[in-house]
């Protein structure tokens, strides 16, 4: 059944306080795989497997092959529509804010403003030196690939560590790709920024779009607005709701319809509920 755009617009027209969780479904029309289900894969490795800090300490020549490859797709890529409409939700209206679970840089690159974009995982393009004695770190997305050995994004040869990217400042240490690995916690000052936007008050409305929502702590973000009695828009390729489920949501009355649920590419949907 069609999701109810009409009253979906009118959500957005009165809501002040406006939040958006991304996922990796946001880019998928731009080119760049998912995480999980179709595409997740990446050379028969679990991609969920190379995003750990042991992943890397065990092997750190495939945990590189493995971001070389994204850093490469994520130049390679543009962003789409959906990536635009939200850059022009954020111009339009101060009090909306977009966290992204995405590292691909494409939501910069559609000019959303960067002082209403949270990024909770960090970025392909951000380096940081894993030397416990220094604090390197630096944004990079102009030079690919970052050494020689990383050329080939189809080789499949194990490189030495004295091959892959080492920190310019101590000259010892190896650089890390500036992204959250499970285990690690978010940035400091996006947790706390993120928290301000609840704490300045009510959030009337988050857009979830994209995302498999199975990653804390981001999608927490999605249950604090329904703690607040916030209503939920849910932009999913492949929304795991039944049609009952979906009946029942839109044959409630206005003030019970805390739900919209818009199957589809998200490059479809997103320009258009958002105009
Ligand atoms: C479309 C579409 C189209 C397709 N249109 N839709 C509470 C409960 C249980 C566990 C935990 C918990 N709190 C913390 C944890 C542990 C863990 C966790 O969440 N585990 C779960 C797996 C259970 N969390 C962590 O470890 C986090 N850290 C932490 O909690 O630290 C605590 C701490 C505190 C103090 C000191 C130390 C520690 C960190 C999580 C970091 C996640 N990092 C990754 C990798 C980033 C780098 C990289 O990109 O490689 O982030 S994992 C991966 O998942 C990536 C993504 O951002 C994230 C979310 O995935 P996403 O975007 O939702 O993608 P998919 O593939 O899952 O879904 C895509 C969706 O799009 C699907 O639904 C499709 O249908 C849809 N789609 N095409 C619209 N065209």
């Amino acid at each position: 059944m069609a999701a109810d755009l009409t009253s979906f617009h009118a959500c957005l027209r009165s809501s002040s306080r406006i939040l958006a969780l991304v996922g990796a479904g946001l880019s998928a029309s731009s080119g760049l795989p998912t995480f999980r289900g179709a595409g997740g894969l990446w050379r028969n490795h679990d991609a969920m497997d190379l995003a750990t800090p042991d992943a890397f300490a065990a092997d750190p020549s495939l945990v590189w092959q493995f971001y070389s490859a994204r850093r490469a797709a994520a130049l390679r890529a543009s962003p789409n529509r959906a990536h635009y409409a939200l850059a022009e939700l954020a111009r339009r209206n101060p009090n909306f804010l977009t966290l992204t679970q995405n590292v691909d840089g494409l939501s910069l690159r559609a000019n959303h403003p960067s002082s209403q974009l949270l990024h909770l995982h960090g970025s392909l393009f951000a380096l940081k030196c894993t030397s416990f004695y220094c604090d390197y770190s630096d944004n990079n997305n102009t030079t690919h690939p970052l050494t020689p050995a990383l050329a080939d994004p189809d080789s499949h040869s194990f490189i030495p560590a004295a091959d892959l990217p080492h920190c310019p400042k101590c000259h010892t240490g190896l650089l890390r790709p500036g992204v959250v690995w499970f285990g690690e916690p978010l940035p400091w000052s996006v947790v706390h920024t993120a928290d301000s936007f609840f704490e300045q008050g009510k959030v009337d409305l988050i857009l979830v779009i994209g995302t498999s929502g199975s990653v804390y702590p981001a999608a927490g973000y999605v249950d604090r607005v329904r703690a607040q009695n916030g209503k939920v828009a849910i932009f999913n390729i492949d929304v795991d709701a039944t049609d009952s489920d979906e009946e029942r949501l839109l044959d409630a009355p206005d003030s019970e319809r805390m739900q919209w649920i818009f199957k589809g590419d998200a490059a479809e949907w997103i320009p258009k509920a958002l105009e």
